[in-house]
Order: C-alpha cells, then structure tokens, then sequence
C-alpha cells in the first residue's frame, strides 16, 4: 500500500475485511471498525490538546486514579472520550483503563461485541502543562467467553488477564507537532499522519522496522542508585563510551512520556528502559502491563525489535491484576540482547566485576596507558 496516499480505512479494508479467513472463523470480523473508533477518539483528543491553555483542561483533577496518582483534567478528560467513541459500536464486551479501577462493562442498552480493549488515555500526563509531547495507548483482545451468549452478568477482570501475545492489534496515538497513530494487527506495525484539514489518518511510515543496533537509550537516572546491577552495568557502559567496553559514545534521553520513547525508538532506534528497582518496596515495575508495555512490546516485536522485564519477554508475561506493573526494556534488538544477558549473568552470579573507565582497556592503571 502507498505512502501518503493510503487512509487508515483502506489500510483496514485491505489488511483485515479482504484477508481469507480461516475456514468457519470470522478471524477479524469488526476489528476494522473498532479501530476506526479507536482513531476517532484519538482524533477528537488531538483536537482537545492542541486548544492547550485555551481549552481550559489544564491542571488537576482533584481527584487521584486507582493508583493514587493525581489525575489531571485531561485525564479524566481523555478516558471519557475512549468511552464514548467506543462503548455503542457492539463491538466490546468491555474496557478497561489506567483511569478506572474496574472493568467498564458495556452497558446494557448497548449490543455487546468479541473484542476487550484496555487503554492508557492519556499517557505522559506530567507534560501536559508544560506543553510537551503526550500520548494514548491502546490494546485489543478477543473476548474469549464460554459463558451462554445471553449471559447478562458483567465481564469480570479475568477476561483481560491474558498474555500480551493473545492481542490481536495494539497502537499508540503521538500528538506531538503532527499527530500519528501507530497500529498493527500483527501484520508488521505501521505509522498514519493526521491530515487534519481533512480529518484523515493516512500512511506515512509503513511496515516500520527498529535497526538492531542503536548507541542511543532513554531511562530516568535519577533512580540509579535504586537500580538492580545489571542495569547499572549497561548504562555505566553507556556512559563509558569508547571509554570503556563499547566501541563507541552513547547519547541519553528522557521525555517523561512511554509512547514519545517508543516512537523515536521506531523512527531511529534505541533502547527504552523503566527497569526493576527498589525505590518503591512491592512495586518491581513502574509501568503497567495490559495497557502500557503490552501494546509498545507487540508494536516494537511487529517491528522487529525485543521487549523483555530483563528476566522473560513481555508479551509472554501472564497477568495477574488489571493494573500490575512489569519492569520494561525494549528498543533495538542487539542491545536488548545485551541487557538480558547481563541480567542472566547476575541471576547466575557470573557478571563480570563492575569495572569502570579507570580500570578498563586505555587506563591510568595499566600498562602501556600514555598521558
Ligand atoms: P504519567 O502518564 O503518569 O505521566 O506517567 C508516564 C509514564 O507512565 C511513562 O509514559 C513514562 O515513561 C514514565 O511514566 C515516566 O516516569 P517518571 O515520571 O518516573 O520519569
């Protein structure tokens, strides 16, 4: 399909409506248009955002999530919008989202459908009122039910707690300078441009793929001191540069904002990390498994890269709450490769001695060092 000329509908009529499905199974059947709805909401959230101070969403909420987070107006906001563009269509059983603490069953003056979808409506809130880049992000499942097809009782939390690999499509919406969405349903992932005058998505970065190697990688350091030494060992290596152990200078970055990583990570490459640490007791991860890292993990495999805790892969990981956290690292593959690894030769008490530029190849210590 051509960039710049296809719209998100072609791309969906072609991928999904026209695929010969497998024999007695509608595989797909209204997956196509609950992603149109999907790309609705996001359209009118990009309209919300670019009013920014003028539309008069700025600031908090007065009222925390169930993570006891403080939630912004925009995030009560935003979730309203995933709900309303997307609970009449029939075709969910029910959604869940960061910004509510219970499954939201279809209610019953609505048809029910096959498909579960989680989402993070506004994801990188912290920026909103600095004006920096946001995003939401969403998941899709097939809601798998051997209950009789009258059955009025509403769709529990089990229903979502699935393995990411059971998706069946998983996107983003960036709403930086252009507003994207970046999608796949497990056909490769694949990037449309809002072309706002008209009020289509249409194609411009199709079949995405993350180059394997990359000297570029994101996570917050000011945690460091609360990191596993796995993870202080890779990025000190980053650090170190050709320095150290690596043959070339790494470059850092941090947005506050998953899905502005993952896409400058789909662009250009790089390595995202918000690992395991210790700075909250109980809490091994920040970030939330059904609608943040299994949707960015099932687009960045789609695209050719890896997505791990550092101990397993993402998308295999089985989950046992709506809103439990995983620790995430993904981005390009050779360098996640690397962490892993690393993780592995800890768990297995073989890391090599933390070493750092004083004591590695070209150092003050060593022989044959000249001034
Ligand atoms: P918010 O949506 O609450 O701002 O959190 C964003 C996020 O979940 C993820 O998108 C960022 O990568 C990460 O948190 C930023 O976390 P820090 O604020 O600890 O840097």
């Amino acid at each position: 399909m051509q960039d710049g000329r296809t719209t998100l509908s072609k791309f969906l009529i072609d991928t999904l409506d026209r695929q010969p499905c497998a024999a007695g199974t509608a595989q797909n059947a209204g997956l196509s248009a609950l992603l149109i709805d999907v790309a609705a909401a996001i359209k009118s959230i990009s309209a919300m955002l670019t009013k920014g101070a003028l539309g008069g969403h700025y600031g908090s909420a007065h009222s925390v999530n169930t993570h006891g987070e403080e939630q912004k107006k925009l995030d009560v906001a935003t979730n309203e919008v995933f709900v309303q563009h997307c609970e009449w269509d029939g075709l969910l059983a029910a959604m869940a989202s960061e910004e509510m603490e219970r499954v939201y069953t279809i209610p019953q003056h609505y048809p029910r459908g096959d498909y579960l979808l989680a989402f993070d409506p506004l994801d990188g809130s912290s920026n909103i009122d600095i004006n920096g880049v946001v995003g939401s992000i969403f998941s899709v499942l097939r809601h798998v039910d051997d209950r009789p097809a009258d059955a009025e009782e509403p769709v529990g939390e089990s229903a979502f707690l699935r393995p990411g690999r059971e998706q069946v499509a998983a996107g983003y919406a960036i709403y930086g300078p252009s507003t994207m969405l970046v999608l796949s349903v497990g056909n490769g992932t694949h990037g449309f441009t809002l072309e706002r005058d008209i009020g289509n998505f249409v194609l411009t970065h199709s079949n995405i793929r993350i180059p394997a190697e990359t000297a570029e990688f994101a996570i917050n350091a000011s945690n460091e001191r609360f990191w596993e030494p796995p993870v202080r060992r890779y990025v000190q290596e980053c650090k170190d540069g050709r320095t150290g152990c690596r043959t070339e200078d790494f470059n850092m970055r941090w947005i506050a904002s998953m899905v502005a990583e993952v896409h400058r990570i789909l662009m250009r490459g790089g390595v995202f990390m918000y690992p395991r640490d210790s700075k909250t007791p109980g809490m091994h991860g920040r970030l939330r498994l059904l609608y943040e890292a299994n949707p960015m993990s099932f687009l960045v495999e789609q695209a050719g890269g890896l997505s791990i805790t550092g101990r397993e892969r993402i998308l295999d990981v089985v989950p046992h709450t709506l809103h439990g956290r995983v620790p995430v690292i993904l981005g390009s593959r050779n360098e996640v490769e690397r962490i892993g690894r690393y993780h592995g030769e800890y768990d297995r008490g073989e890391d090599q001695p933390f070493t750092s530029p004083l004591f590695g190849r070209r150092s003050l210590f060593l022989p044959g060092f000249t001034a």
